[in-house]
């Protein structure tokens, strides 16, 4: 009986998971060669607080190599590269900027970062990108935020 108990729970556990399936974090990986690790990342519009979490795997100093993980809409994502590299050093970010929906710090190798924001400032099936404001960078270091509900 007991047996039986344990497996009927893990099912319920599954399916209580897959029904609420929602991802509150944002992890990403930067690198010395000027990559993320992921093209798209999927969050979800419900969660009270999202977390965006940046690690640098490399080795190059933040001014050289610097990555940080900005998100707005796509159609505002080549503007506020351009310019956060108008507002330069060391954010290259515009202030105050109401386009900029998150930003994390500019970190550099062997850094790690995270921020917070609330879910509510994404809109599920909305159209998001993520990418990399250091000056050269968001051309390649760019990818899709997919908001799910
Ligand atoms: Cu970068």
């Amino acid at each position: 009986m007991k047996r039986y108990l344990a497996i009927f729970g893990l099912a319920l556990l599954g399916v209580v998971g897959t029904a609420q399936a929602q991802n509150c974090t944002i992890s990403l990986e930067g690198n010395d060669r000027m990559q993320f690790d992921k093209k798209s990342v999927s969050v979800s519009a419900s969660c009270p607080t999202i977390t965006v979490e940046l690690k640098h795997t490399g080795s190059l100093p933040v001014a050289a190599m610097g990555h940080n993980v900005v998100i707005t809409e796509t159609g505002d994502a080549n503007d506020v590269a351009q310019a956060g590299i108008k507002a330069g050093a060391p954010n290259y970010l515009p202030g105050g900027d109401a386009r900029v929906i998150a930003a994390t710090d500019m970190i550099g190798g062997g850094q790690s970062t995270s921020i917070t924001f609330p879910g509510n400032k994404l809109t599920a099936g909305g159209d998001y990108t993520f990418f990399c404001s250091f000056p050269g960078h968001s051309g390649i270091m760019r990818g899709t935020v997919e908001v799910t509900n």
